[in-house]
């Protein structure tokens, strides 16, 4: 575990399975059809239950745009709240695909904080099915996240990311060294 303090609130790195792990909300790496799929999503799906995919019917209407985010009850995980957020597919760097992850992450905050949660688990977006370089990555979500939470936060407190794998761990290590704390 690593932790940077910005003020009062704090960002977290962690490795393992994001559904194990309790929380106020849980951030899901979903596409914009919000229809499920395998790695996290497919994860958050099957330790949740159905009802998520049940709220999911109900308020899909068009879908979610890349680079946005909803919010869904959290079922069995040990949450409130799961939000279901829409990273880019990486297509070589020239399709915004930086900006609409980090707007991907903003969005899951504002919901956060629209619920009142305090602590926010993220797994890292786009970096497996859709292939977005996770060292580019990480820093795009770090930056994004100490933003927020500098100049936006007040009832979300801390954020950790919940990583999978250690290579994908030591990219968000090395890209918070390169944080500048307040
Ligand atoms: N806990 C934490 N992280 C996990 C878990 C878990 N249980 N399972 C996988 N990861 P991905 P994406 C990591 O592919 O790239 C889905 O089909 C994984 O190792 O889940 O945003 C959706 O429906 C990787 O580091 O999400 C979309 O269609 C990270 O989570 C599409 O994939 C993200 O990998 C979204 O692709």
């Amino acid at each position: 575990m690593r932790e940077l303090a910005l003020g009062s609130r704090r960002i977290r790195l962690a490795t393992g399975d994001i559904t194990k792990v309790p929380s106020d909300a849980i951030v899901n790496a979903a596409n914009s059809d919000l229809a499920g799929g395998g790695g996290v999503d497919g994860a958050i799906h099957r330790a949740g239950g159905p009802s998520i995919m049940e709220e999911l019917d109900r308020i899909r209407g068009s879908g979610c745009p890349t680079g946005s985010a909803v919010r869904t009850g959290a079922g069995r995980l040990p949450a409130q709240h799961v939000i279901h957020a829409v990273g880019p597919r990486w297509k070589g760097g020239l399709a915004q695909e930086p900006e609409l992850l980090a707007s991907a992450y903003r969005a899951s905050l504002r919901l956060a904080e629209e619920a009142g949660a305090k602590h926010v688990t993220f797994p890292s977006i786009s970096t497996g099915v859709y292939r977005f370089p996770v060292e580019l990555a990480a820093g795009v979500a770090l930056d994004a996240v100490a933003a927020f939470l500098k100049s936006e936060a007040r009832r979300v407190e801390a954020v950790t990311f919940v990583l999978f794998d250690e290579a994908t761990f030591a990219a968000y290590e090395a890209a918070l060294e390169r944080l500048i704390p307040l």
